[in-house]
């Protein structure tokens, strides 16, 4: 019985019984009786960088946050949340939270003392105006945030960084950028069908996903999907708990997908399975690529490239090209690679051929942002008179500004999935200062032991957290931010299509603050030292923030006459079709889907889908450092709850591989490559591939040690930099060795 059904319909005496204690907060157990009435509900939302943004309906009682479930209006979140949401009562509540301002002793000595507000301020902006006087210029204070918290308030950290001047901007994405500017090659944008729409579909692949774990609230239409007859094919390197659902299972060479979607191609043009009105009608480039294919491809060296026979390859692809409609879920995982954006244009290619691209039930889906034409009012704010900022060479003192360059600013921007580099090389002016917010550089950046060289040249790191994690260790002020119980935003997905409020359910704990009200407060702070040197209000109320992010598109994309409408539940977006292109408008240049792509030739890339091979291995075993079903990065891990079912971390390993280096099941191992080494203990188990080791990225908490990123370097994939303006990043193309430690 969904959990949601007991809330409404029991009696209190019954859903007491059936209220797993797990979701009481200590203490209030012995209070048998559960009576919905009792408790003031909140409307909420998951603000983590998932798939699922699931809508929350939150428990208050007493000011306490009680419990939370799914919120049962969206038929996608459909009353259910993940584990990880589950335990979303032990973070508010955590011993282990950041409390208050705190200052460090000596970075890395956790010699940390309390400050005050004020005192915390007045140490920021006097640095802040300290680099400006010496530089000229605020390019030196860099600013560096990724996706802790998506709600869309929380862009006031980029508006606080434009209140102050012209800064140096992280910039890039580490998720998914590969893909975007493959699908924008290839269709004009990344535009995916309703996810709730694959009930329809006759066949689903699910190609490098793992959706068991990462987006646990799809699965349930993939799940009916077979229920209505469907067959699922799951093709990933790892068998996962995804490919344990599907009907077939495909463990490729890693990075061999290319490969292995031209040669389903190939065969699918042999056998005349090509859907002649898509590509005659709706395509550009066809007949190039099947010139390609018939020169270039054979079923064989796929099989040979990928490790997967022949048959198989023939059989899927027939089975693919028939079944209508039939769809691909492109995961972000196998994007991860510096042949991603190759590889997912191959993919996008499969789709297209069989006329699988507009269809409802069809598409080659990896994402969208339709739903996130928000206004941006934290994120767009003006800088104050007078700041000079980046004009490219202009900004290094190579010319003269002329005056219309002068009117021409902008902040400097580094890549985000070089973050080492980027503090080492930066130069006139070098950083000095670093901001950080919704991200962890230490535990989910790019080589860690080059990081720690680079935070080592900074002069001052402030970060805004709720964990005393590894990056707030290498920093020298924390500040203590809210959760998303403690404060008003608003949430979309970039998967499904449903909008959500988030109200304040409870009052911040100990000092946190907003990160709006972290920028207010640091703006009041500046205009006491230097009036006009920060225009961000000094005040900020976060409830007519969130309010300031919806207009009449808003409105009308989701029917709601204004933000409150969403205070009785989330809002799904009136669709014209599930189908994403299903008016086969593209938006490439030809107006067609691109199977040839001039842009994609002009920014360097092959102009077909063409094959590319993929990283060359510097070391015995492929190394995999996937997302974990317990924790999203680094976060959830560290909870209690989750420690309960999750205690240590661990490299799982193939039986024969471990055989022939001496290496036992529960060994303590040393992993260990170019980049550093990292122990842990090793479980043997036959999902992996013999060649591969497999860690999941995760923070245990504080005192742990065990990070994935002193194994990982900043090798970029193929692509990303035409859309998210840096390459994305080949974590999966990553080379190790091991042995008993
Ligand atoms: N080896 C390896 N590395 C990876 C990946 C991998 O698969 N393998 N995956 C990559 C991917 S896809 C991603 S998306 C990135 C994720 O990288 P990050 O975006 O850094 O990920 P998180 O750990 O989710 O969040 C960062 C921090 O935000 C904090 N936070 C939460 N809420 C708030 C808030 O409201 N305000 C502020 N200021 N902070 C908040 C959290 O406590 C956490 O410490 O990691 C990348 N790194
Ligand atoms: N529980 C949980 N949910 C999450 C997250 C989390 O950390 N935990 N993270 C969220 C975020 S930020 C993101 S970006 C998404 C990521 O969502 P997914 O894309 O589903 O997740 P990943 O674990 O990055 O990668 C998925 C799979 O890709 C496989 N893979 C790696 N290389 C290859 C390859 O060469 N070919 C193929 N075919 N497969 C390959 C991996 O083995 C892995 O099983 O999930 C979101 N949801
Ligand atoms: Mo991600």
């Amino acid at each position: 019985m969904s959990r949601r059904r007991f809330l409404k319909g029991m009696t209190a005496a019954g859903a007491a019984a059936m209220l797993p204690c797990r979701l009481l907060v200590p203490g209030t157990a012995q209070a048998a009786a559960f009576n919905p009435d009792e408790f003031q509900v909140f409307r909420n939302a998951c603000p983590r960088n998932c798939y699922d943004t699931c809508s929350i309906k939150s428990y208050v009682k007493d000011g306490v946050l009680q419990f939370v479930e799914g919120a049962p209006e969206s038929t996608f979140t459909d009353g259910g949340l993940c584990v990880k949401g589950y335990s979303y009562t032990r973070r508010p509540y955590s011993p282990d939270r950041v409390k208050y301002p705190m200052v460090q002793d000596g970075r890395r000595t956790g010699k940390w003392r309390r400050v005050s507000w004020d005192e915390a301020m007045d140490m920021i902006a006097k640095k802040i105006l300290e680099l400006k006087k010496q530089d000229g210029s605020l390019l030196g204070l860099g600013m560096t945030k990724y996706s802790g918290n998506f709600g869309i308030t929380n862009y006031g950290v980029e508006g606080l960084m434009s209140s102050l001047g012209y800064t140096t901007r992280f910039v890039g994405t580490p998720c998914w950028p590969a893909g975007i500017d493959a699908q924008n090659y290839d269709m004009g944008n990344m535009w995916c069908n309703d996810p709730e729409d694959m009930v329809k579909a006759r066949y689903v692949i699910v190609w490098g996903a793992n959706p068991a774990w990462c987006s646990v609230h799809t699965m349930k239409f993939i799940q009916e999907a077979k229920r209505r007859g469907a067959k699922v094919v799951v093709i990933d390197p790892v068998f996962t708990q995804t490919a344990a659902k599907g009907d077939v299972y495909w463990q490729p060479k890693t990075a061999s997908d290319g490969a292995l979607a031209l040669g389903m191609a190939r065969h699918i043009l042999d056998k005349g399975l090509v859907n002649k009105d898509f590509v005659e009608s709706h395509a550009h480039g066809f007949n190039e690529f099947a010139d390609y294919l018939r020169k270039n491809v054979t079923v064989e060296w796929a099989a040979e490239q990928s490790g997967i026979p022949a048959q198989e390859i023939r059989e899927v692809a027939e089975e693919f090209a028939t079944a209508d409609p039939a769809t691909i879920w492109i995961g972000y995982g196998m994007q991860r690679h510096t042949n991603g954006g190759a590889s997912v244009r191959s993919i996008d290619a499969l789709v297209a051929m069989t006329g699988n691209i507009g269809k409802e039930g069809g598409g080659a889906r990896y994402g969208h942002l339709q739903t996130w034409g928000f206004n941006y009012n934290a994120f767009i704010q003006k800088q104050p008179e007078g700041s000079v900022g980046f004009v490219g060479a202009a900004a290094k003192g190579e010319f003269d500004l002329t005056a219309d360059q002068k009117t021409n600013y902008s902040d400097r921007t580094v890549n985000i999935n070089k973050t080492a580099q980027a503090i080492l090389d930066t130069k006139d002016p070098a950083i000095r200062m670093l901001w950080v917010s919704c991200k962890n550089p230490f535990g989910q950046d790019f080589d860690r032991p080059k990081l720690q060289k680079a935070f080592d040249t900074l002069e001052m790191v402030v970060t805004v957290d709720q964990f005393f994690n590894e990056t707030v260790a290498n920093s020298d002020i924390v500040l203590p931010v809210t959760t998303l119980f403690e404060e008003w935003t608003v949430n979309a997905s970039y998967w499904h299509y449903w909008l959500s409020i988030n109200e304040q359910a409870i009052k911040p704990l100990h000092e946190a603050k907003s990160n709006l009200e972290i920028g207010a407060a640091l703006s009041k702070k500046m205009n006491e030292l230097s009036p006009g040197s920060c225009t961000l209000p000094t005040e900020i109320d976060g409830k007519e923030w969130m309010a300031k992010e919806f207009n009449q598109g808003i409105h009308d994309l989701f029917g709601i006459n204004d933000w409150t409408d969403l205070q009785k539940g989330p809002a799904k977006a009136k669709l014209a079709s599930s189908a994403s292109w299903h008016d086969m408008k593209f938006g490439t240049p030809s107006g067609k889907y691109e199977f040839r792509s001039d842009l994609c030739a002009e920014h360097g890339h092959k102009a077909l889908p063409e094959f590319k091979e993929g990283r060359k291995s510097y070391d015995k075993f492929r190394l995999l450092t996937p997302h974990t079903k317990f924790g999203i990065h680094s976060q959830f891990v560290n909870l209690d709850w989750m420690k309960e079912y999750n205690k240590e971390p661990f490299v799982y390993m193939h039986p024969k591989a471990a055989a022939g280096k001496g290496i036992t099941d529960l060994d303590m191992v040393r992993v260990f490559n170019k980049v550093g080494e990292q122990k842990a203990r090793v479980k043997l188990t036959d999902n992996v591939a013999e060649d591969c080791l497999l860690i999941y990225e995760a923070w245990f908490g504080r005192g742990s040690d065990f990070n994935v990123q002193n194994l990982v370097d900043d090798e970029s994939a193929d692509m990303g930099a035409y859309k998210a303006g840096a390459p994305g990043v080949a974590i999966h193309d990553q080379f190790a060795d091991i042995e008993r430690a």
